[in-house]
């Protein structure tokens, strides 16, 4: 092979300001805004009439499952179609007219194109053809797919360990994709699966499984209408998950309540105007939050510990406030609870969360009297070092008011990636599960390892030290959605061969290893030889998802055909499995999940029109599976961050205009930003203290373990946002997280909760 050269690429891309202009934060959601801007999305990356027919098929019973958030879809859709802006945005990045093809990269080096923002990298358009970058050279050049998998299989062979590569999956790719990709790297023999989870919602995984005995939520869609109190927590659904806005609406009009905790005020959650409605677009909409809980951040569990103090005291005082029949017959470690309730200070508590004590009893007043409650959360309970913890103490309240296993009540982690969870339920993990190696034994008759495999921050770290030289992604943007930007971008550099299979292009294809290959795949919306295939959705349902449009390129694989094309490449005659045929007949691949996987019985029928559920212990208050046949209160404690005098948390957050590291535009409309990214949202009254002014240019420092971080070129924006913390958005700000600080436990990264200090320029 040829020699290497050291390639000069940006890991930030062009820093400069753009046009920024602020305004008031929008006091209501969706609305006229919210359908103009969604029509304006689609119609410029691919044409009005298109993108109405495609908008038309989204979320529909024949159509395609929307590749934006994993929210699900009602059983009977609205007519005027059952998408949100946001899921328009993602569509209309998929349908763009642009192409990435052998011209684009003639014409730019990888260096050059390192150096534009990550909205300019994802505006140049979809990948056509399967791409080569050799290791003596700055651009990309075209390979046909039989060399790129003779190539993979090559570079897999010479490998000394299976250890030594690493399968990174996103959370777009669909439940048979996924499958195949997790049989192959099994029978490879390696367990190093790392997966956007360990980002997302892993800390929500450990914790639940922890306590009730499944990873997953335990709520289906019609709990949320039927709940009489719904509790929104480190959630920012108007941006993330517009479609639960519904769900909400429906439970205010059936006289449910909402209580949100947050350290914004997101106007999502205020007045939402369902623009589904002819009364939502031209009316005044629905007031969704009835009692708003301005917590600091990271210290959602002294709010919590307060809210449980209060509800023991009246309790106490002769109300009827826990479950107690409940709490005797099926959970462990009540009494323990109270006791450990004991030990924390009212005073300290409100210190700690700096929530208004009115506020507060108004919570507790509604909590005493009701027993159909939800919480609901998503990153801003997750992404802390306490992650766990958080998760469990939102149990404990549910545990202790019996609103587990009860229509109306329950646990809603709101997922991410429109597919994470099926992703995870049919074997994408890097630990190991004992039963599904044992089923994939019995069915495909070879032994899969039983090592713990590493996952996102560990695999990060043996290709930074040179453990692991081969890296393939199924979809996502590994290096901007990892923490610690520069240390990540290293690893994958020090790689022997990086490979993406992906729709776009973005960054993590240029901080890449000596060699690199991108494979070209066909999105959700596209027509793949008149097959489907099946996603999970966030409150695990199944079903099916059919493209209708015409592929971007004909030549493009789907990703079940790139997985077993690969398995193929590198097994050739050796192997027992049928890979080609599994990755081309999702059929028989269906098949072969039923019978390693409990659920999915007769999977390709049921999941046709709107789907089946999977099994789900909690949902049935079954907790038999846990220590005493119990489901588990905890004890947790609230985090210290003993910040010195210069310093503040950082939470970094999306935009309204941005999919993860994918930037559809540059504003955030709800929050008043227009224009420009670089912004980092202050308390007023901190701005003024620390002698700094609106719009004034700052850079971002954190230091860890002796090392600085830093973080240039930030415009101050006053804001409603507690004293000591921050806001900033992210793939910008990952720089700042140190590699090393994540979540006990669940291994994701500190993205909420970043120490740092201001630097003025
Ligand atoms: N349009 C769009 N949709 C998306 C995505 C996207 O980027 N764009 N991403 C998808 C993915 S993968 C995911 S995981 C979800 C993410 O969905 P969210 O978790 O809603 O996304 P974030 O922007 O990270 O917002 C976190 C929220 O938590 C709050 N928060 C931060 N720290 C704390 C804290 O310590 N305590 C409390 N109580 N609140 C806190 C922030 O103010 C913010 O409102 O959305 C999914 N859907
Ligand atoms: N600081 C900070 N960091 C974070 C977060 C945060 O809140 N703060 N959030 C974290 C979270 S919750 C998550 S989930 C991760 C996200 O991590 P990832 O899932 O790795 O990132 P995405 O930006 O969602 O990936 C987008 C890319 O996926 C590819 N793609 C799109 N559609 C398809 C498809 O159909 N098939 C294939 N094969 N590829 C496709 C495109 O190339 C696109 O550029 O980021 C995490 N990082
Ligand atoms: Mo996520």
């Amino acid at each position: 092979m040829s020699n290497s050269i050291k390639r000069n690429i940006s890991v930030t891309g062009n820093i400069e300001f753009s046009d920024l202009k602020v305004t008031e934060p929008s006091e209501y959601a969706a609305g006229i805004p919210g359908v103009k801007i969604a029509l304006e999305h689609v119609s410029k990356e691919s044409g009005l009439f298109r993108s109405l027919k495609t908008l038309s098929r989204m979320n529909q019973k024949e159509g395609f499952d929307c590749p934006g958030c994993a929210w699900p879809d009602p059983d009977t859709p609205s007519k005027l179609g059952e998408y949100c802006e946001n899921g328009a945005k993602a569509i209309a990045e998929e349908a763009t007219f642009e192409r990435v093809d052998k011209a684009f990269f003639e014409k730019y080096s990888v260096e050059e194109i390192s150096t534009w923002t990550d909205y300019q990298i994802g505006k140049s358009g979809r990948i056509t053809e399967p791409f080569i970058l050799r290791p003596d050279s700055i651009h990309y050049e075209p390979i046909s797919w039989s060399d790129a998998f003779k190539l993979i299989a090559e570079q897999l062979h010479a490998l000394d360990s299976p250890d030594e590569a690493i399968f990174y999956t996103s959370g777009r790719s669909s439940n048979e994709a996924a499958f195949l990709y997790g049989l192959f790297v099994r029978a490879f023999g390696t367990n190093n699966m790392p997966d956007c989870s360990n980002m997302c919602h892993e800390s929500s995984g450990v914790a639940l499984s922890e306590t009730l005995g499944i990873g997953k939520g335990s709520v289906v869609l019609e709990d949320l209408h039927e709940a009489e109190v719904v509790m929104v927590i480190g959630q920012n659904p108007g941006t993330n998950h517009p479609r639960m806005l519904t769900a909400l609406q429906k439970c205010k009009e059936k006289g449910g309540k909402i209580i949100t905790i947050n350290p914004l005020s997101e106007s999502g959650l205020n007045r939402f105007k369902n623009p589904q409605q002819l009364s939502g677009i031209f009316g005044k909409g629905t007031q969704l939050t009835d009692i708003f809980l301005q917590v600091k951040i990271n210290q959602d569990v002294s709010l919590l510990k307060l809210i449980m103090k209060r509800l023991a005291k009246r309790e106490e005082e002769g109300e009827f406030v826990f479950d107690h029949d409940f709490i005797k017959n099926k959970t462990n470690g009540f009494q323990e609870l109270l006791e450990d309730l004991e030990k924390y200070n009212e005073d300290q508590l409100l210190e700690l969360c700096g929530v208004d004590s009115a506020q507060i009893d108004l919570a507790v007043d509604l909590l005493v009297k009701k027993s159909k409650i939800i919480i609901c959360w998503a990153m801003g309970l997750t992404q802390h070092k306490n992650g766990v913890e958080n998760i469990k103490e939102c149990v404990n309240l549910l545990l202790a008011k019996g609103s587990i296993g009860k229509k109306g009540a329950g646990t809603c982690p709101v997922r991410g990636h429109s597919n994470v969870q099926g992703d995870r339920s049919v074997g994408i993990m890097h630990y190991v599960s004992k039963p599904l190696n044992k089923a994939l034994k019995e069915t495909f008759d070879f032994d899969p390892p039983d090592t713990e495999g590493l996952d996102t921050v560990n695999g990060i770290k043996a290709m930074y030290n040179g453990k692991a030289k081969v890296f393939i992604a199924l979809g996502g943007n590994f290096v901007s959605a990892a923490s610690d930007t520069v240390y990540t971008a290293q690893a994958l550099q020090n790689c022997d061969l990086t490979v993406s299979v992906t729709t776009k292009l973005n960054r993590t294809h240029l901080t890449v290893g000596k060699t690199a290959l991108i494979l070209p795949t066909l999105g959700r919306t596209e027509q793949d030889n008149e097959r489907f295939v099946t996603v999970e959705n966030s409150m695990g349902k199944v079903h099916q998802s059919m493209g209708r449009m015409k592929p971007a390129s004909d030549k493009l694989k789907s990703e079940p055909e790139i997985v077993a094309e690969i398995a193929n490449a590198y097994f050739g005659e050796s192997s027992n499995i049928d890979w080609m045929t599994l990755g081309s007949d999702y059929d028989l691949t269906r098949e072969k999940i039923s019978e390693v996987l409990r659920g999915y019985e007769d999977y390709s029928n049921r999941s046709k029109g709107s789907g089946f559920y999977l099994p789900n212990n909690a949902r049935e208050s079954d907790f038999s599976k846990l220590p005493g046949g119990k489901a588990q209160f905890s004890i947790c404690k609230p985090p210290e961050h003993n910040l010195a005098e210069d310093e503040f948390v950082l939470m970094t957050v999306r935009s309204h205009d941005q999919f993860n590291t994918t930037i559809y535009g540059m504003n955030d409309r709800y929050r008043g930003i227009y224009g420009e990214r670089r912004v980092v949202f202050m308390n007023p009254d901190d701005i003024k203290e620390k002698g700094l002014k609106p719009l004034q240019i700052v850079d971002l420092i954190s230091n860890y373990s002796g090392k600085q971080r830093r973080a240039e070129n930030f415009k101050i924006v006053p804001y409603n946002i507690p004293s000591k913390n921050l806001c900033a958005y992210f793939p910008e700000t990952n720089v700042l997280v140190p590699i090393d600080l994540y979540a006990y436990k669940s291994h994701t990264p500190v993205s909420k909760s970043v120490v740092v200090k201001i630097e003025a320029k």
